[in-house]
């Protein structure tokens, strides 16, 4: 194959071997979904070992043999695709995937290789414009992320991509975005962070967007608009984008700039007013307009603008530099995400030139965002999720007991736990309001570094379910280092007894007045959220069960886990169900919840369970499965996809054993997921599963094989217990 999956310690670099045969790649249009068949199908071919794939050895087993039928298929559907799955794992342990679905990532890297002249090699642009062509939608124009229609966010920078990667503006395919962009009025009706782009690339003037005031970071600490209260995500997005736009960095006006000033508007570029367009933003994009407050401060902050005092812009600039250092600094210039990737990118350009060590540094970062499916080479929503997925599949695999046949994969699971706990804080944490690190797991790497709550608590239940059912001796992740990782969860519990996602909650949610971004909703404040809730509780009850640490902060341990219950059962909706934030959507929240609550100890009888249960129950299809459509998320109720999904499957399943319901329904969805499986063990790629901000889908490809073997795995306990 002439591009190859590297990793190294969870980072994971497409290369490219020129004397390779080229891979064979098919692109089912039907569905924007990739099935990540370039790795998987190069994965499964080098590692693929099946363990007892005859269906005959079942005594050997060490589980009853079954009487029943269904339980007959349901070992051998496990084993078929647990000895799948195993071949999709990393030598270092990890699980790779592909982790694309936004569709406003890749231009922001594009752009920045444009301005500051880094260049993609060929076979990447390739790709990247392969990835483009392949999910330009037939109207010419781009979504937000691959399920959605077409909006100006996608048009607009997608467009300006396939320019700048050398498509030419005659070609037929850009014609119709063209068309599109001109039917909708023009680049100015694009939301605020395509402006922030257009800006950088100069096909904007930096009148065109509304003041991001620096000095905003020089205001008092205590007060409760200042920026280090926001989200993480929001903050280290503004914080270079407040720098940029301190310095109204343009780059380098070419003659393709000019074209494209020429092309992105209907009217001609120097007749336009952009002062008046900075709120222009077409009906296709609103999902969080701009509230009365936010538009009187932009009045204020924009009159600043043109008087603004040279003294505290340099002190607002100065202090915004050393924030971005610091930030590529902890996270090895990987950086939270990728949006802030680019823009602190762009930034070390300008203040620190083109030959520093530093936007070398980045540089070497920059393939770690990139992953390659049969649809094209994408920029990834984060450098991957690595350890997520690395956690769900070893408490996936332990659940069907038959853990003892995959130790060799399980074993070096365990080696990626262990390396990529974070073990320190980040220098000066508390000058750059972070949290304390020690002892948290990341979503991806050590390198990548942020610790997230429920991503510590996913990290802590597997690393114990690994000490107690498997031979692990001696335990390379120590008792101290569990306690670490404890510590760090009680040290980030919310007052509301609730988790957020990398914090403590630091502002209220009124502050969400003052989001800018018209396209996402909710990322002002890190709230705390039923999944992130639930994952602590679950993880705290995993520990406090342990006899070792008996000693260990118990009573806080307990206090903590009660009040988490009180804040999961006080988000229960009237209808029994609880809202999803992070994957579609009221099958992933209720599935949480009702881990946790069974999991300390609630009664299935609970009035609480019996309406979760009732809910679930009233959403099953004909087929057995339950299918729901993204658009849950979007509008914060239940909207049915048109087909049952293996995911939503899987978690309805999960949930019903663990709350004692009706058998036949439990059977039933089991049926839809063996009617579902592949022959080769793994099941197809459906719609989208990941969300964030309500408004925005993001791929987990794992999850079609995690959660069907994690809900079988169960399934055959719940029937051993039976029987
Ligand atoms: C993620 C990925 C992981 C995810 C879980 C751990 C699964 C979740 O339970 C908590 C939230 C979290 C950490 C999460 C938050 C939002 C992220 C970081 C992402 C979905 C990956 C990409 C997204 C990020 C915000 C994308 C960039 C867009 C901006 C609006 C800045």
């Amino acid at each position: 194959m002439a591009w190859r999956l590297i990793c190294d310690r969870g980072r994971q670099l497409w290369r490219y071997f020129q004397d390779e045969p080229a891979v064979s790649i098919d692109y089912d249009e039907e569905n924007p979904n990739s099935s990540d068949k370039i790795y998987r199908e190069s994965a499964f071919k080098q590692n693929y070992k099946p363990v007892y794939a005859d269906a005959d050895q079942y005594d050997k087993l060490r589980i009853p043999t079954f009487q029943e039928e269904l339980s007959a298929s349901v070992v051998k559907s496990i084993l078929n695709a647990v000895n799948y799955y195993s071949a999709l794992q990393v030598e270092d342990g990890h699980w790779a995937g592909d982790y694309g679905g936004p569709m406003f990532l890749l231009p922001g890297a594009v752009i920045t290789s444009y301005v500051t002249n880094f260049q993609f090699t060929e076979e990447q642009k390739y790709q990247l414009i392969r990835y483009l062509f392949n999910h330009q939608l037939p109207n010419g124009g781009w979504g937000t992320h691959i399920e959605n229609r077409s909006t100006m966010f996608g048009t607009v920078l997608n467009y300006i991509s396939l320019r700048l990667l050398g498509v030419p503006f005659t070609n037929e395919r850009l014609q119709k975005a063209h068309h599109f962009i001109q039917s909708e009025g023009g680049a100015m009706y694009a939301p605020s962070w395509a402006k922030f782009w257009l800006c950088v690339l100069g096909v904007m003037p930096w009148e065109g967007v509304n003041s991001l005031f620096p000095e905003l970071w020089l205001l008092p600490e205590w007060l409760p608009v200042h920026p280090s209260r926001y989200w993480c995500h929001c903050r280290m997005v503004y914080v270079p984008m407040s720098y940029v736009y301190a310095e109204k960095i343009v780059g380098e006006i070419t003659p393709l700039v000019r074209e494209l000033r020429k092309e992105l508007y209907v009217e001609k570029y120097e007749s336009i007013d952009f002062t008046k367009h900075r709120n222009s933003i077409s009906a296709l994009d609103l999902y969080y307009p701009q509230t009365v407050l936010l538009k009187i401060l932009n009045f204020c902050t924009n009159t600043y603008e043109t008087v603004h005092i040279r003294q505290l812009r340099d002190k607002a600039r100065e202090f915004l530099i050393s924030y971005i250092e610091a930030e590529d600094e902890h996270t090895n210039y990987v950086n939270i995400g990728p949006v802030n990737k680019f823009i602190n990118m762009l930034s070390i350009w300008y203040a620190k030139g083109r030959d520093s060590k530093q936007f070398h540094q980045h540089l070497a970062r920059v393939d770690d965002y990139l992953w390659l499916s049969e649809d094209g080479m994408k920029i990834q929503g984060y450098n991957g999720s690595q350890l997520w997925d690395t956690a769900f599949s070893i408490q996936a695999i332990l659940e069907t007991g038959l853990g003892h046949l995959y130790n060799k994969c399980l074993s070096s699971a365990y080696y990626y736990l262990d390396i990529s706990q974070v073990l320190e804080d980040v220098k000066d944490h508390v000058k750059f309001y972070r949290h304390i690190s020690k002892g948290g797991w990341p979503f991806s790497t050590r390198d990548h570094g942020w610790p997230i709550t429920d991503c510590t608590a996913e990290g802590i239940k597997a690393t114990l379910l690994l000490h107690e059912q498997m031979s692990i001796s001696p335990h390379r992740i120590s008792s101290d280092r569990l306690e670490d990782a404890v510590n760090f969860l009680l040290s980030i519990q919310n007052k509301d007894g609730g988790w957020a996602t990398y914090e403590l909650q630091r502002s209220t949610a009124w502050i969400e007045l003052l989001n800018p971004a018209e396209v996402f909703q909710g990322i002002m404040v890190d709230y705390s959220y039923t999944e992130c809730t639930s994952a602590c509780v679950q993880a705290l009850w995993k520990f406090r069960e342990q006899s070792y640490f008996a000693n260990h902060r118990r009573k806080e341990i307990d206090g903590a886990i009660q009040r988490g219950i009180e804040f999961i059962k006080g988000k229960q909706r009237p209808d029994g169900s609880w809202y999803g934030s992070w994957a579609v959507c009221f099958t992933y929240g209720t599935w949480f919840a009702i881990e946790a609550l069974i999991t300390v100890g609630e009664s299935p009888k609970s009035k609480s369970i019996q309406s979760a249960v009732q809910f679930l129950l009233s959403k099953q299809n004909a087929d057995g499965g339950w299918g729901e459509s993204y658009l849950s998320c979007v509008h914060k109720t239940y909207v049915p996809h048109k087909h049952s999904q293996v995911v939503n499957t899987a978690w309805a399943v999960l949930s019903l054993i663990l709350a004692k319901a009706d058998a036949s329904a439990i059977r039933r969805g089991v049926q839809f997921l063996l009617k579902k499986q592949c022959a080769n063990g793994d099941w197809n790629q459906e719609a989208i599963s990941g969300v964030f901000n309500g408004n925005c889908m993001i791929s987990y490809t794992n999850y079609r094989n995690i959660f069907p073997i994690w809900a079988l795995g169960r399934y055959i306990k719940y029937e051993c217990n039976h029987s």
